[in-house]
């Protein structure tokens, strides 16, 4: 790999400083085409990208989250000529709505790029000038097969039933004068990079498909298009756009300022992952990286592949009138309960299915049964037996003992759940000991503790248990609800800021005055639920 050329500027005392400084974490999510207003399935990735991003500044990051959208290309152009717009407020229109999900479920990205601004448009430029100047660019005739859906090209041999081997709808005819990019040259090079780099793609299985892909043998890949013009044009010859993956995939150093403005590509860059869909892994561990070695600057450390959320057995489309919309789920039911589903129900790297009676049994047996009764019902017993006050007191006996080690040994099981991206398995640690603790309660029956004045003592440590464990819980679940976290610390009486470290102690909640709020999550009337879901979904059709 190529280390990074510094500025003139940089100087070893600027090296100095910026060794002291916070470990950086640089994570991103796909840009999103703007062809249609954004479903749950593109929510499920920004979600955890979100929730990473906010565990990673809790453990003490200099955190980098870019999101953004991909704005050119064939299909955008297709769609604006369909409304009869240009395309610039065609995507305009879309992204606005974008932006808004994003405000909406109090998404922390620090920037949000579209391709169609002037700092992406002219540093792509850039980057295909370096990689023409490095002599990996030529020019010759396409003929070939194009999936405008996927913005993908296609060989005879790769198609399935004639059809995009990738979404499994028709191809079309390309045969133009185009630029290509010999991305035949780099075969060699991903396969010395997931082999000397297995952590590069994950899981094992990814990594094998992208080896067998390869294998096939490698083909120059076109990189400009002449049939269309909704693109970024070619700096050596205006007829041509520049094909929309080699534009989009830019984005990850362009938002960052990559080439001319290198003070946040210093900083960030490599990214310590790029998260994205199963169906996009090919770009981004294949083209992505051969375009970085070609401008000989840094890979990212990581590709990370999900699966997908699936209805009726299908990917959600549009065109098949199957998609969930995020919004009328948060309207329903809150920010904090859609992301937890999103985040508990699936497993990274897998598809799964997504129905509605599913995310509504969750939210209430985990969130309105679990976690929501397990708040209510410790600040209610604090009012009751100790002024609201929550008592300094310790006690020594099996259960007490039991639910303080799940407590402070929770963190490190969060911690090394995300590590591998198991967001599902990180939230079941933290419920292990909710549920723990909910059964503390029936096992210490405080109501019979507090008949009996000689056992003061066990019952002001029972409540100090249960208000450390929901101290503990309330700072384990901020990165994924931190509505939530902070709506259990209010009611705990907690003050300041919610610190990482605090989840491994089994003190600092003495003394704190609980206040009993509204219920955290109100259950659902399942059944009720259901129907108005029918409903709504009938008439938005
Ligand atoms: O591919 N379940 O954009 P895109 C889970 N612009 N994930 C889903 C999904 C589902 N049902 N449907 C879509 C693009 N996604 C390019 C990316 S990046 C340089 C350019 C995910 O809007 C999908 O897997 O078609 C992909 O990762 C992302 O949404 C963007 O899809």
């Amino acid at each position: 790999m190529t280390l990074l050329r510094f500025p003139a500027t940089f100087d070893a005392r600027k090296r100095l400083e910026r060794m002291n400084e916070k470990k950086t974490y640089y994570i991103t999510t796909p840009i999103y085409y703007p062809s249609d207003n954004l479903h749950i399935g593109h929510t499920y990735c920004t979600v955890m990208a979100d929730a990473m991003a906010r565990f990673k500044r809790l453990q003490g990051y200099d955190v980098r989250f870019l999101t953004g959208t991909d704005e050119h290309g064939q299909k955008i152009q297709k769609r604006a000529d369909e409304k009869g717009v240009s395309p610039q407020a065609f995507v305009d229109d879309v992204v606005a709505g974008i932006e808004k999900l994003w405000e909406t479920m109090e998404i922390s990205n620090d920037d949000f790029i579209r391709t169609t601004e002037e700092r992406h448009v002219k540093r792509v430029q850039d980057i295909f000038m370096k990689m023409y100047e490095k002599g990996d660019i030529y020019k010759s005739v396409y003929e070939g097969l194009y999936c405008t859906p996927c913005e993908s090209f296609w060989t005879e041999s790769q198609l399935v039933d004639g059809k995009c081997p990738d979404c499994g709808r028709p191809v079309e005819k390309a045969d133009e004068e185009a630029y290509f990019f010999k991305l035949s040259e780099y075969g060699q090079k991903l396969l010395d990079l997931y082999e000397e780099h297995p952590e590069f793609l994950e899981p094992e299985t990814r990594r094998n498909e992208m080896k067998a892909f390869i294998n096939q043998g490698l083909e120059d890949l076109c990189i400009s298009r002449t049939s269309f013009d909704w693109g970024i044009p070619l700096p050596i010859d205006e007829k041509h756009v520049i094909y929309v993956w080699l534009d989009a995939l830019s984005n990850y150093v362009t938002a960052l300022g990559y080439p001319d403005d290198p003070e946040l590509y210093e900083k960030y860059w490599p990214a310590d992952v790029h998260l994205v869909g199963k169906e996009i892994v090919r770009f981004h561990s294949v083209i992505w990286p051969a375009m970085l070695m070609s401008i000989d600057e840094p890979l990212p450390k990581q590709v990370r592949g999900h699966g997908w959320l699936l209805i009726d057995g299908g990917k959600m489309s549009k065109s098949k009138g199957n998609v969930v919309d995020p919004v009328v789920l948060i309207e329903r039911y809150g920010i904090d309960a859609l992301k937890y589903f999103l985040l508990r129900e699936y497993t990274f790297g897998q598809d799964g299915i997504f129905t509605n009676e599913v995310m509504l049994r969750r939210m209430n047996f985990d969130l309105a049964n679990d976690l929501g009764n397990l708040v209510s019902r410790t600040v209610s017993m604090i009012e009751k037996y100790c002024d609201g006050i929550v008592p300094d007191a310790v006690w020594d006996d099996e259960f007490s003992n039991d639910l303080k080690e799940i407590a402070v040994s929770a963190a490190d099981k969060v911690s090394e759940q995300m590590d591998k991206f198991a967001y599902n398995m990180a939230l079941e640690e933290i419920w292990i000991l909710i549920r723990r603790a909910n059964k503390f309660v029936d096992e210490k029956e405080p109501w019979v503790l507090a008949k009996d004045p000689e056992r003061k003592e066990e019952l002001d440590a029972c409540m100090n248990y249960l208000a450390e464990s929901l101290r503990i819980v309330s700072v384990l679940i901020h990165p994924f609800m931190h509505t939530t976290s902070e709506r259990m610390r209010t009611q705990l009486g907690l003050e300041g800021e919610v610190v990482w470290e605090d989840a491994y102690k089994f003190t600092g909640s003495e003394g704190c005055k609980v206040e009993k709020g509204d219920p955290l999550f109100p259950r659902l009337d399942i059944e009720k639920e259901l129907a108005a879901l029918e409903e709504l979904k009938e008439k938005a059709e």
